[in-house]
C-alpha cells in the first residue's frame, strides 16, 4: 500500500460545514494578476466567487470567467473518479476503477516501457494549468528525473519573450501595474489587458486621466485601441521592423541616450547596424502602416518621459517573435527611459523572485529533450525510442499545441499508453487509456505567483475535493512511492510538500505566507528599473546584442524573415486570448462568441457576409465556424479565439489545426500567428 493512497481526509473550510461563510484564497491560474479571492461557501459547496479587497491590485473585483469557476467544479464535464478506457480512443468512455488499481496500472506501464524501450520512451507532458509552485515542478519533476523519462521543453508560451528578456537583461524585474499611473506615455505592444490581465486596465486609465498618451500596437481593435491616441494596426509578425525603425530614428536624430548607453549597455553599435536598413518608409511598408503614424510613434517615444512599453505575448507567436521582443525590450535602453518611476519596460515578472526549487529532490538527467510544440511529431515520428507512454497533466494539448491533426493522429495510436490527470473531460482526456481526477485550486493548496504585479499568496482549499479528485502532489508522491523513488522521509503528499516549500522560500516569505500576508521580493512591489533593480547579466549591463541570441536566432538577431503567406493561403490567422477562457480552461462552458473575425474588404472579395458558415483551411487542416465581419481587424488578417474546445466548432477542429509546428527564431516557441489560410463559404465547398 502506498504512503498516501487513503482517501483524503476532510479538511479546509468545508469541514466546518454549517451556514455560509466567506473564505479567502488566491487564483493561481495562468494570468498575470493572481487575484485574492473571497469565496462564499454554503454547506461545503462553493456558491459565489468574488474579488477580495485585501489585495490592492485585485481591489474587490475579478474576471467574469473565474466568477463562473463553480460551474466547472460541479459541472457535467468534471472527472470524479479514476477510469480505464472503454471503447475507441477519443470516445471518452471510461470504466470507473479505484485509485489503487489505476495507479498500479500506470506504474506497471512505466516499468514495462522502461524495460522495453528505456525511460525516454515515457513523455511527461505539462504546462501551466495551475501556475502555482505546488502543482508543477515539484514531486512531478522528482518522479520524471528519478525515473529517467524524456524531458519536456515547455515552450508553448513565453519562450521567445523569455529568451529575449534573459539575453538582454537577465530577466530583471520590470515595471509593475502600480507604477503605470506615473507614465506619460504607455505603449501596449502585442498585449490586450482588457482580456488577458484585467487588473492592469484601471491603472492604464488612471495614467490617461493624468494626461498620459496611449499607443497600442495590435492588428485588431480592442477596448484599448478605442481609447488610444495612436493605434498601429500592424501586420502580424512584423513588430521587429517597427521597433528597429524606432531605434534608427532615435540613433539618427540624436535621441539615443549616449551616456546611458556608455555606462549601462553593451552591443549598441551592433544593434544600430541592424536597425540601419529600417527607415520609417521601409518599416511602414513591411508593417502595413502609414508612414506618418510610424513617424509619430517614434517621435512620441523619443520625446516622452516617463515612457513605458508593455511587451505582451501577441508579438512573440511568429517566426520573428524573439527578435521582435528583443528589439522592443531594447527601446528604453537606447531611448534613455530608465531610472524614473513609470519608465522602462513591463513584462512577465514570473522569475524575479529568485526562488530556487530546492524542494525537487533530484538532479535533472540529460535524457531526451522534447519540444512540446512538436508533440505531433514526437508521437508519430520519433523513433529513438518511440514514445510509448504519454502522461499529460496541467495541459490540454489536443487543442492547445500546434498541428492539431497530427497531435490527434498521435493520440489515436493503439500502441501508445496515455494517462490524463485532469479536472474535466478535456479533448485530450478523451484519448486517455487511464484518466485520473485532479482537484481544482478551490480544493487544494497552492502558491499563486503574480507576474504582472509582484506578490505571492497561499491558495487554500475552500471546499473538500469533489468526487475522488486528488491534488498533483499526492498523486505524484504516490507514484514515486510505488516506483520505489522516495528517499528517507521525503514529502509524498500536498500538505508535507506545502510545509517544505514554505520552509524553503527565501527570507521571511514563508512566515508571511503562513500569516496570510502577500509577501513581495526584497526590492518591494514596484521597483524602479536602474534605481531599485539592475540587469542580472554577468556585468550588470544591458546586453543589446547578446552573442548567444545572435548565434541561436534562425537568421541572426534583429533580422526579419518574410511573411509565410502564399497565393493559395494569403490570410494571416491570429488567435488571441478571449475573456471566456484561460487558454482552454473553462472552454467547456457554453459560449456564443466562437466566430471568425474578418475585415469587410476580405469578406467582400470572397462574397461572404456576417453569419455565413465558412471553412478556414490550409494544407494542415480546416475549421468550420460562423463568420463575423467588422472593421475591427486589419484587412488580410483574421482572428479566432485561442483555447477553443473541439465542441466549439462545426467540424471538431480548432485554430491549432491550422498552425504549423515551425518554431520561433529564439526559444523554440510556437508560431501560432504564422498560420496562413484561405476562407470560403461552407455552402460552396
Ligand atoms: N482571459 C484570458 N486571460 C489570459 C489568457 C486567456 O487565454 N484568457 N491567457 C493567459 C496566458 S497563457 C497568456 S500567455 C497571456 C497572453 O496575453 P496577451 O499578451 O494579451 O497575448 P495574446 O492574447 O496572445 O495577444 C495579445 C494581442 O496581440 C495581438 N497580436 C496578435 N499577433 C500580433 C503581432 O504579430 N504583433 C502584435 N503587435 N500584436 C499581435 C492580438 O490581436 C491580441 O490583441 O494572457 C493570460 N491571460
Ligand atoms: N491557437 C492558439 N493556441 C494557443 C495559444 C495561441 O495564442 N493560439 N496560446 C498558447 C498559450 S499562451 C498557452 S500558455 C497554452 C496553454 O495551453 P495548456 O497548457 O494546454 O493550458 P490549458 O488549456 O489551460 O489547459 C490546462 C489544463 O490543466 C488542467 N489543470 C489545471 N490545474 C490542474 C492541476 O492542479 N492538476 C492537474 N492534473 N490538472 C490541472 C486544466 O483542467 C486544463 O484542462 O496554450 C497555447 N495555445
Ligand atoms: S484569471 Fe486573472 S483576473 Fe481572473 S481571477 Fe484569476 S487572477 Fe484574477
Ligand atoms: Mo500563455
Amino acid at each position: 500500500m502506498s504512503r498516501s493512497a487513503n482517501p483524503r481526509a476532510s479538511r479546509g473550510a468545508a469541514a466546518l460545514g454549517g451556514p455560509s461563510s466567506v473564505v479567502e484564497t488566491a487564483c493561481p491560474l495562468d494570468c498575470p494578476d493572481a487575484c485574492t479571492l473571497a469565496v462564499t461557501v454554503d454547506r461545503g459547496k462553493v456558491v459565489e466567487i468574488d474579488g477580495s479587497h485585501k489585495n490592492p491590485v485585485t481591489d474587490g473585483f475579478i474576471c467574469a470567467k473565474v466568477r463562473k469557476f463553480g460551474e466547472r467544479v460541479y459541472g457535467a464535464d468534471r472527472i470524479l473518479y479514476p477510469g480505464v478506457r472503454q471503447g475507441r480512443k477519443g470516445d471518452g468512455a471510461f470504466k470507473r476503477v479505484g485509485w489503487d488499481e489505476a495507479l498500479a496500472l500506470v506504474a506497471d506501464r512505466f516499468t514495462r516501457a522502461k524495460a522495453d524501450a528505456g525511460g525516454a520512451s515515457i513523455l511527461p507532458f505539462s504546462y501551466g494549468g495551475s501556475n502555482g509552485l505546488l502543482t508543477q515542478d515539484n514531486l512531478d519533476a522528482q518522479l520524471w528525473r528519478r525515473f529517467g523519462t524524456s524531458r519536456l521543453a515547455r515552450t508553448v508560451c513565453a519562450a521567445p519573450t523569455g529568451a529575449a528578456n534573459q539575453g538582454l537583461y537577465g530577466k530583471m524585474a520590470s515595471v509593475t501595474y502600480q507604477d503605470y499611473p506615473h507614465a506619460r506615455l504607455i505603449v501596449l505592444w502585442g498585449v490586450n489587458p482588457s482580456a488577458s490581465g484585467i487588473h492592469l486596465v484601471p491603472f492604464v486609465r488612471d495614467a490617461q486621466k493624468r494626461g498620459a498618451r496611449l499607443v497600442v500596437v495590435d492588428p485588431r481593435s480592442t477596448p484599448h485601441t478605442h481609447a488610444a491616441d495612436l493605434h498601429l494596426a500592424i501586420r502580424p509578425g512584423t513588430d521587429v521592423a517597427l521597433a528597429l525603425a524606432v531605434h534608427r530614428y532615435l540613433f539618427t536624430l540624436g535621441h539615443a541616450d549616449g551616456r546611458f548607453l556608455r555606462e549601462h549597455t553593451r552591443g549598441a553599435d551592433q544593434l544600430r547596424e541592424r536597425a540601419e536598413p529600417w527607415t520609417i518608409a521601409k518599416a511602414a511598408e513591411v508593417c502595413g502602416l502609414e508612414e506618418a503614424d510610424v513617424e509619430r510613434f517614434a517621435a512620441l517615444y523619443a520625446q516622452s518621459s516617463p515612457a513605458l512599453v508593455r511587451c505582451g505575448w501577441g508579438l512573440e507567436r511568429n517566426r520573428n517573435g524573439g527578435s521582435a521582443a528583443a528589439a522592443v525590450l531594447a527601446l528604453p535602453a537606447v531611448g534613455g527611459k530608465f531610472g524614473v518611476r513609470g519608465g522602462g519596460y513591463s513584462m512577465s515578472n514570473s522569475s524575479v523572485w529568485n526562488i530556487d526549487r530546492t524542494w525537487i529532490g533530484a538532479e535533472e538527467p540529460q535524457t531526451r529533450l522534447v519540444n512540446m510544440n512538436h508533440l505531433g511529431r514526437a508521437l508519430t515520428e520519433y523513433n529513438d525510442p518511440p514514445v510509448k507512454v504519454l502522461f499529460v497533466y496541467n495541459c490540454n494539448p489536443a487543442v492547445t499545441v500546434p498541428d492539431q491533426r497530427r497531435v490527434l493522429r498521435g493520440l489515436e495510436r493503439e500502441d501508445l499508453f496515455t494517462v490524463a490527470f485532469e479536472q474535466v473531460m478535456t479533448d485530450t482526456a478523451r484519448y486517455a487509456d487511464v484518466v485520473l481526477p485532479a482537484t481544482t485550486f478551490l480544493e487544494g493548496y497552492d502558491f499563486a505567483k503574480a507576474y504582472g504585479p509582484i506578490h505571492l499568496e497561499l491558495a487554500r482549499p475552500v471546499v473538500d475535493a469533489v468526487g475522488e479528485a486528488r491534488p498533483n502532489a499526492d498523486v505524484f508522491g504516490d507514484l514515486c512511492a510505488r516506483l520505489g523513488l522516495l528517499v528517507g522521509d521525503e514529502p509524498a503528499g500536498e500538505l508535507d510538500l506545502m510545509v517544505r516549500v514554505l520552509d524553503a522560500l527565501p527570507g521571511t516569505i514563508g512566515d508571511k505566507l503562513r500569516a496570510g500576508e502577500l509577501p513581495s521580493p526584497p526590492f518591494g512591489t514596484s521597483p524602479i528599473q536602474f534605481v531599485d533593480v539592475f540587469p542580472n547579466t554577468p556585468d550588470r549591463k544591458v546586453d543589446l546584442f547578446p552573442a548567444a541570441l545572435e548565434s541561436e536566432a534562425t537568421i541572426g538577431l534583429y533580422r526579419f524573415q518574410p511573411d509565410p503567406a502564399t497565393a493559395a493561403y494569403p490570410l494571416a490567422l491570429i488567435s488571441p486570448s478571449s475573456d471566456r477562457t484561460i487558454s482552454s480552461t473553462l472552454g467547456e462552458l457554453p459560449r456564443t462568441d466562437v466566430t471568425l473575425l474578418m475585415h469587410p474588404d476580405d469578406a467582400g472579395e470572397r462574397g461572404l457576409s456576417a453569419g455565413d458558415l465558412v471553412r478556414v483551411f490550409n494544407d494542415l487542416g480546416e475549421v468550420h465556424c460562423t463568420l463575423a465581419v467588422a472593421a475591427a481587424i486589419r484587412p488580410g488578417t483574421i482572428s479566432l479565439p485561442k483555447g477553443l474546445w473541439r465542441r466549439s466548432t462545426r467540424n471538431g477542429f480548432t485554430g491549432t489545426a491550422l498552425v504549423p509546428d515551425a518554431l520561433t527564431d529564439l526559444g523554440g516557441g510556437a508560431c501560432f500567428n504564422d498560420a496562413r489560410v484561405q476562407v470560403a463559404s461552407l455552402a460552396m465547398a
